[in-house]
Protein backbone atom coordinates (compact mmCIF):
# COMPACT_ATOMS: atom_id res chain seq x y z
CA UNK A 1 0.00 0.00 0.00
CA UNK A 2 1.32 3.49 -0.96
CA UNK A 3 1.34 6.10 1.93
CA UNK A 4 1.64 9.58 1.31
CA UNK A 5 2.93 11.39 4.71
CA UNK A 6 2.79 14.66 4.97
CA UNK A 7 2.13 15.79 8.05
CA UNK A 8 3.13 19.41 9.38
CA UNK A 9 2.75 20.60 12.77
CA UNK A 10 3.11 23.76 13.75
CA UNK A 11 2.16 25.58 17.21
CA UNK A 12 3.61 28.87 18.42
CA UNK A 13 2.49 30.42 21.82
CA UNK A 14 2.25 34.52 21.31
CA UNK A 15 1.85 34.88 24.71
CA UNK A 16 4.72 37.67 26.21
CA UNK A 17 5.77 37.69 29.91
CA UNK A 18 6.12 41.36 31.49
CA UNK A 19 7.28 40.51 34.86
CA UNK A 20 10.99 39.66 34.43
CA UNK A 21 12.20 42.58 36.89
CA UNK A 22 10.83 40.36 39.60
CA UNK A 23 13.87 37.52 38.58
CA UNK A 24 17.16 37.26 39.83
CA UNK A 25 19.20 37.17 37.19
CA UNK A 26 20.46 33.40 37.33
CA UNK A 27 16.59 32.45 36.53
CA UNK A 28 15.65 35.37 34.20
CA UNK A 29 18.39 34.83 31.82
CA UNK A 30 17.39 31.38 31.59
CA UNK A 31 13.94 31.66 30.86
CA UNK A 32 13.13 33.80 28.96
CA UNK A 33 15.09 32.35 26.03
CA UNK A 34 13.07 31.79 23.13
CA UNK A 35 12.35 28.20 23.20
CA UNK A 36 13.41 27.48 19.44
CA UNK A 37 16.22 30.21 18.77
CA UNK A 38 16.29 29.50 14.82
CA UNK A 39 12.38 30.67 14.58
CA UNK A 40 12.63 34.67 13.97
CA UNK A 41 14.97 34.06 11.47
CA UNK A 42 12.90 32.01 9.26
CA UNK A 43 9.26 33.71 10.51
CA UNK A 44 10.25 37.66 9.84
CA UNK A 45 6.73 38.58 11.56
CA UNK A 46 7.56 37.26 14.71
CA UNK A 47 9.01 39.54 17.13
CA UNK A 48 11.66 38.26 19.72
CA UNK A 49 9.14 39.14 22.42
CA UNK A 50 7.13 37.06 20.68
CA UNK A 51 8.52 33.87 21.09
CA UNK A 52 7.58 31.07 23.92
CA UNK A 53 9.86 31.32 26.49
CA UNK A 54 10.04 28.02 29.00
CA UNK A 55 7.75 29.50 31.39
CA UNK A 56 5.00 29.17 28.72
CA UNK A 57 5.60 25.12 28.64
CA UNK A 58 3.89 24.10 31.22
CA UNK A 59 3.26 20.94 29.86
CA UNK A 60 6.51 20.30 27.61
CA UNK A 61 9.77 19.80 27.92
CA UNK A 62 12.20 17.62 29.73
CA UNK A 63 10.80 17.89 33.72
CA UNK A 64 12.56 18.98 36.48
CA UNK A 65 11.04 20.18 39.48
CA UNK A 66 8.76 22.86 39.10
CA UNK A 67 10.87 23.72 35.52
CA UNK A 68 14.11 24.70 37.65
CA UNK A 69 16.90 24.87 35.61
CA UNK A 70 18.99 21.94 35.07
CA UNK A 71 22.82 22.26 36.16
CA UNK A 72 25.03 19.82 36.18
CA UNK A 73 25.61 19.87 39.80
CA UNK A 74 28.27 17.67 40.05
CA UNK A 75 30.63 20.21 37.84
CA UNK A 76 33.54 21.69 39.84
CA UNK A 77 32.17 25.28 38.90
CA UNK A 78 28.84 24.66 39.93
CA UNK A 79 27.19 27.07 42.25
CA UNK A 80 23.71 26.99 43.51
CA UNK A 81 22.38 27.58 47.43
CA UNK A 82 19.34 25.07 47.19
CA UNK A 83 19.12 22.16 45.00
CA UNK A 84 16.91 18.51 44.08
CA UNK A 85 18.33 15.55 43.44
CA UNK A 86 16.51 12.08 42.65
CA UNK A 87 17.54 9.00 44.34
CA UNK A 88 15.97 6.12 42.18
CA UNK A 89 16.46 3.68 44.45
CA UNK A 90 13.83 0.98 45.81
CA UNK A 91 15.76 -2.18 46.39
CA UNK A 92 15.59 -2.29 50.55
CA UNK A 93 11.65 -2.18 49.99
CA UNK A 94 9.96 -4.49 52.24
CA UNK A 95 6.24 -4.74 50.22
CA UNK A 96 4.86 -2.65 47.38
CA UNK A 97 7.81 -1.57 44.72
CA UNK A 98 8.04 1.47 42.71
CA UNK A 99 9.65 3.77 44.17
CA UNK A 100 12.77 4.10 41.83
CA UNK A 101 10.41 5.51 39.77
CA UNK A 102 9.27 8.43 42.22
CA UNK A 103 11.64 10.80 41.59
CA UNK A 104 10.60 11.42 37.99
CA UNK A 105 6.76 11.13 39.22
CA UNK A 106 7.21 14.23 41.48
CA UNK A 107 8.76 16.30 38.53
CA UNK A 108 6.20 15.25 36.70
CA UNK A 109 3.71 16.51 39.59
CA UNK A 110 4.98 19.44 39.75
CA UNK A 111 4.62 20.80 36.24
CA UNK A 112 1.73 23.19 37.80
CA UNK A 113 4.30 24.95 39.77
CA UNK A 114 6.14 27.89 37.77
CA UNK A 115 9.02 29.55 38.80
CA UNK A 116 7.07 33.20 38.70
CA UNK A 117 3.61 31.77 39.44
CA UNK A 118 5.47 30.50 42.94
CA UNK A 119 4.14 32.64 45.32
CA UNK A 120 2.83 31.04 48.56
CA UNK A 121 0.40 32.78 50.16
CA UNK A 122 0.43 31.79 53.30
CA UNK A 123 4.12 31.94 54.14
CA UNK A 124 3.93 35.02 51.94
CA UNK A 125 7.20 33.98 49.59
CA UNK A 126 8.19 32.92 46.01
CA UNK A 127 10.89 30.48 46.83
CA UNK A 128 11.89 30.49 43.44
CA UNK A 129 12.20 34.44 43.30
CA UNK A 130 13.99 35.08 46.51
CA UNK A 131 17.60 35.13 47.22
CA UNK A 132 18.37 31.81 46.45
CA UNK A 133 19.72 30.41 43.25
CA UNK A 134 17.69 26.91 43.26
CA UNK A 135 18.42 24.22 40.59
CA UNK A 136 17.75 20.47 39.94
CA UNK A 137 20.48 18.23 39.35
CA UNK A 138 18.64 15.54 38.00
CA UNK A 139 19.46 11.96 39.66
CA UNK A 140 22.22 9.77 41.43
CA UNK A 141 23.15 6.90 39.67
CA UNK A 142 22.11 4.13 41.18
CA UNK A 143 22.44 0.30 40.52
CA UNK A 144 19.57 -1.91 41.38
CA UNK A 145 21.97 -5.01 41.71
CA UNK A 146 24.01 -4.29 44.91
CA UNK A 147 22.47 -2.37 47.83
CA UNK A 148 25.85 -1.88 49.34
CA UNK A 149 26.81 -0.09 45.90
CA UNK A 150 23.88 1.79 45.91
CA UNK A 151 23.87 2.96 49.35
CA UNK A 152 27.69 4.59 49.06
CA UNK A 153 26.58 5.97 45.96
CA UNK A 154 23.99 8.11 47.51
CA UNK A 155 26.40 9.10 50.09
CA UNK A 156 29.08 9.79 47.61
CA UNK A 157 27.15 12.22 45.23
CA UNK A 158 25.27 13.78 47.88
CA UNK A 159 27.96 14.63 49.55
CA UNK A 160 30.32 15.79 47.06
CA UNK A 161 26.87 17.99 46.38
CA UNK A 162 26.54 19.10 49.68
CA UNK A 163 30.41 20.70 49.68
CA UNK A 164 29.58 22.52 46.49
CA UNK A 165 30.58 26.27 46.73
CA UNK A 166 26.52 28.35 47.60
CA UNK A 167 25.81 30.94 44.93
CA UNK A 168 24.59 33.20 47.33
CA UNK A 169 26.72 34.63 50.54
CA UNK A 170 24.02 34.31 52.60
CA UNK A 171 24.44 30.22 52.49
CA UNK A 172 27.49 28.23 54.11
CA UNK A 173 26.85 25.44 52.29
CA UNK A 174 24.28 24.76 49.53
CA UNK A 175 21.44 22.39 51.01
CA UNK A 176 19.81 19.90 49.07
CA UNK A 177 16.09 18.46 49.03
CA UNK A 178 15.76 14.77 47.81
CA UNK A 179 13.28 13.03 46.02
CA UNK A 180 13.16 9.20 46.76
CA UNK A 181 13.44 6.32 46.30
CA UNK A 182 12.57 3.91 49.36
CA UNK A 183 13.48 5.41 52.75
CA UNK A 184 16.70 3.80 52.72
CA UNK A 185 18.45 6.52 51.05
CA UNK A 186 17.81 8.86 54.48
CA UNK A 187 21.00 6.96 56.15
CA UNK A 188 23.50 7.72 53.47
CA UNK A 189 21.94 11.15 53.32
CA UNK A 190 22.54 11.21 57.27
CA UNK A 191 25.84 10.53 57.30
CA UNK A 192 26.69 13.78 54.73
CA UNK A 193 25.26 15.68 56.94
CA UNK A 194 26.72 14.49 59.77
CA UNK A 195 30.32 15.45 58.30
CA UNK A 196 28.99 18.91 57.61
CA UNK A 197 26.55 19.94 61.04
CA UNK A 198 27.23 17.04 63.50
CA UNK A 199 24.26 15.31 64.95
CA UNK A 200 20.87 16.91 63.85
CA UNK A 201 17.15 16.47 64.62
CA UNK A 202 15.11 14.62 62.57
CA UNK A 203 11.40 15.89 61.74
CA UNK A 204 10.61 12.51 60.43
CA UNK A 205 6.66 12.45 58.66
CA UNK A 206 5.60 8.43 58.33
CA UNK A 207 3.15 6.25 59.35
CA UNK A 208 5.93 3.74 59.97
CA UNK A 209 8.82 4.67 62.99
CA UNK A 210 11.46 3.04 60.97
CA UNK A 211 13.32 2.52 64.16
CA UNK A 212 13.09 -1.13 63.68
CA UNK A 213 16.23 -3.21 65.14
CA UNK A 214 17.20 -5.57 62.45
CA UNK A 215 15.68 -9.31 62.92
CA UNK A 216 18.93 -11.31 62.13
CA UNK A 217 22.13 -9.78 62.37
CA UNK A 218 23.77 -6.32 62.97
CA UNK A 219 25.37 -6.41 59.38
CA UNK A 220 24.11 -3.56 56.98
CA UNK A 221 22.20 -6.70 54.90
CA UNK A 222 19.14 -5.92 57.62
CA UNK A 223 19.39 -2.36 56.35
CA UNK A 224 16.04 -1.70 54.48
CA UNK A 225 13.61 0.94 54.43
CA UNK A 226 12.26 -0.05 58.42
CA UNK A 227 15.93 -0.03 59.61
CA UNK A 228 17.68 3.09 58.78
CA UNK A 229 16.95 5.20 61.43
CA UNK A 230 18.17 2.54 64.37
CA UNK A 231 21.47 2.83 62.22
CA UNK A 232 21.48 6.22 62.44
CA UNK A 233 20.70 6.64 65.48
CA UNK A 234 23.29 3.96 66.61
CA UNK A 235 25.85 6.20 64.38
CA UNK A 236 25.48 9.27 66.20
CA UNK A 237 23.68 10.60 63.43
CA UNK A 238 20.79 12.17 65.19
CA UNK A 239 20.03 13.68 68.18
CA UNK A 240 18.58 11.57 71.10
CA UNK A 241 15.38 12.82 72.56
CA UNK A 242 15.26 15.88 70.36
CA UNK A 243 14.27 13.76 66.99
CA UNK A 244 10.23 13.23 66.45
CA UNK A 245 8.27 11.27 64.56
CA UNK A 246 4.45 12.61 63.28
CA UNK A 247 1.74 10.87 62.05
CA UNK A 248 2.77 7.22 63.39
CA UNK A 249 -0.16 4.49 62.89
CA UNK A 250 1.66 1.49 61.19
CA UNK A 251 0.57 -1.98 62.95
CA UNK A 252 3.28 -3.19 65.50
CA UNK A 253 4.26 -6.21 66.60
CA UNK A 254 3.84 -4.86 70.68
CA UNK A 255 4.75 -1.80 72.80
CA UNK A 256 8.41 -3.35 72.97
CA UNK A 257 8.53 -1.24 69.34
CA UNK A 258 7.78 1.61 70.86
CA UNK A 259 10.09 0.93 73.91
CA UNK A 260 12.98 0.24 71.51
CA UNK A 261 11.69 3.35 69.17
CA UNK A 262 12.51 5.28 72.71
CA UNK A 263 15.61 3.66 72.91
CA UNK A 264 16.49 5.20 69.27
CA UNK A 265 15.67 8.63 70.21
CA UNK A 266 12.86 9.54 69.10
CA UNK A 267 8.86 11.30 70.37
CA UNK A 268 6.09 10.28 68.48
CA UNK A 269 2.81 11.82 66.95
CA UNK A 270 0.34 9.73 66.35
CA UNK A 271 -1.69 9.94 63.41
CA UNK A 272 -5.02 10.29 65.48
CA UNK A 273 -3.90 12.87 67.82
CA UNK A 274 -4.49 15.16 65.24
CA UNK A 275 -7.87 14.95 66.37
CA UNK A 276 -7.60 15.64 70.11
CA UNK A 277 -5.15 18.77 69.48
CA UNK A 278 -5.00 19.77 65.73
CA UNK A 279 -2.44 20.80 63.41
CA UNK A 280 -1.64 23.57 66.20
CA UNK A 281 -0.89 21.03 69.26
CA UNK A 282 1.10 19.11 66.19
CA UNK A 283 2.98 22.23 65.34
CA UNK A 284 3.95 22.78 68.88
CA UNK A 285 4.99 19.07 69.69
CA UNK A 286 7.24 19.04 66.75
CA UNK A 287 8.51 22.59 67.56
CA UNK A 288 8.89 22.05 71.28
CA UNK A 289 11.61 18.88 70.56
CA UNK A 290 13.39 20.14 68.10
CA UNK A 291 14.26 23.67 69.19
CA UNK A 292 16.93 25.87 67.98
CA UNK A 293 18.82 22.47 66.49
CA UNK A 294 19.55 21.91 62.82
CA UNK A 295 17.15 19.71 61.31
CA UNK A 296 16.71 17.54 58.71
CA UNK A 297 13.05 16.90 57.72
CA UNK A 298 12.23 13.50 56.12
CA UNK A 299 8.68 13.16 54.49
CA UNK A 300 7.40 10.04 53.63
CA UNK A 301 4.53 10.58 51.34
CA UNK A 302 2.47 7.49 53.16
CA UNK A 303 1.80 10.16 56.28
CA UNK A 304 -0.88 10.90 54.13
CA UNK A 305 -3.97 8.15 53.96
CA UNK A 306 -4.39 6.75 51.06
CA UNK A 307 -7.35 8.51 49.83
CA UNK A 308 -4.53 10.96 48.98
CA UNK A 309 -1.64 9.09 48.14
CA UNK A 310 -2.86 5.39 47.13
CA UNK A 311 1.02 5.63 44.90
CA UNK A 312 3.17 4.23 47.61
CA UNK A 313 4.92 1.07 49.02
CA UNK A 314 3.16 0.95 52.35
CA UNK A 315 -0.06 2.54 52.76
CA UNK A 316 -1.64 2.53 56.01
CA UNK A 317 -5.55 4.06 56.34
CA UNK A 318 -6.67 6.69 59.03
CA UNK A 319 -3.57 9.11 58.05
CA UNK A 320 -3.67 12.96 57.38
CA UNK A 321 -5.02 15.10 54.81
CA UNK A 322 -2.78 16.79 52.01
CA UNK A 323 -4.09 19.96 53.62
CA UNK A 324 -3.79 19.08 57.29
CA UNK A 325 -0.05 18.30 56.50
CA UNK A 326 0.75 21.33 54.53
CA UNK A 327 -0.65 23.10 57.05
CA UNK A 328 1.89 21.09 59.55
CA UNK A 329 4.57 21.94 57.15
CA UNK A 330 4.23 25.36 57.06
CA UNK A 331 4.40 25.71 60.76
CA UNK A 332 7.58 24.83 60.50
CA UNK A 333 8.58 28.22 59.45
CA UNK A 334 11.40 28.99 60.98
CA UNK A 335 13.57 26.15 61.61
CA UNK A 336 16.67 25.63 60.44
CA UNK A 337 16.09 23.02 57.42
CA UNK A 338 19.53 21.36 56.56
CA UNK A 339 18.00 19.29 54.24
CA UNK A 340 15.42 17.67 53.41
CA UNK A 341 13.79 14.43 51.65
CA UNK A 342 10.05 13.41 49.71
CA UNK A 343 10.58 9.39 50.20
CA UNK A 344 7.78 6.59 48.94
CA UNK A 345 6.35 7.85 46.09
CA UNK A 346 5.52 4.74 43.87
CA UNK A 347 3.88 5.73 41.21
CA UNK A 348 2.83 2.40 39.74
CA UNK A 349 0.24 2.59 42.24
CA UNK A 350 -1.29 5.93 41.99
CA UNK A 351 -3.82 6.65 40.22
CA UNK A 352 -4.20 8.19 36.72
CA UNK A 353 -5.03 11.57 38.63
CA UNK A 354 -1.32 11.71 39.75
CA UNK A 355 -2.86 12.22 43.23
CA UNK A 356 -0.03 10.94 44.98
CA UNK A 357 2.83 12.85 42.92
CA UNK A 358 0.37 15.85 43.37
CA UNK A 359 0.74 15.79 46.75
CA UNK A 360 4.64 14.88 46.94
CA UNK A 361 5.52 17.86 44.77
CA UNK A 362 2.90 20.36 46.65
CA UNK A 363 4.25 18.98 50.34
CA UNK A 364 7.43 20.33 48.46
CA UNK A 365 6.59 23.56 47.81
CA UNK A 366 5.92 24.05 50.70
CA UNK A 367 9.29 22.62 52.61
CA UNK A 368 11.46 24.34 50.16
CA UNK A 369 9.19 27.92 51.22
CA UNK A 370 10.37 27.54 54.80
CA UNK A 371 13.67 26.86 53.60
CA UNK A 372 13.72 29.51 51.64
CA UNK A 373 12.85 31.88 54.32
CA UNK A 374 15.39 30.61 57.07
CA UNK A 375 18.29 30.60 55.55
CA UNK A 376 21.17 28.56 57.28
CA UNK A 377 24.71 30.17 58.29
MN1 LIG B 1 6.50 4.71 55.87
Amino acid sequence: MKCSLTTIVTAVLLIQHANGNRIPPFISNWWQQPLNAAMPVKTPKLQHQDLPTAEDALFGGIATFAHLPYEMCWQPDSKFDIAFVGAPFDTSTSYRPGARFGPSAIREGSRRTILSGGYNVPLDVNPFTDWAKIVDCGDLKLTPFDNERAIKGIQLGYQSLLYQSPFNEKAKFPRLITLGGDHTITLPILRSIHSVYGPVSVIHFDSHLDTWSPYYTEHDHNLNHGTYFYYASKEGLIKKGESIHAGIRSPIADINDYKNDDEVGFTRIDARDIDDIGTDGIIKKIRKTVGNNYVYLSLDIDVLDPAFSPGTGTPETGGWTTRELRRILRGLDGLKIVGADLVEVSPPYDTNGQITALAAADAIFEILGIMVKTPVV
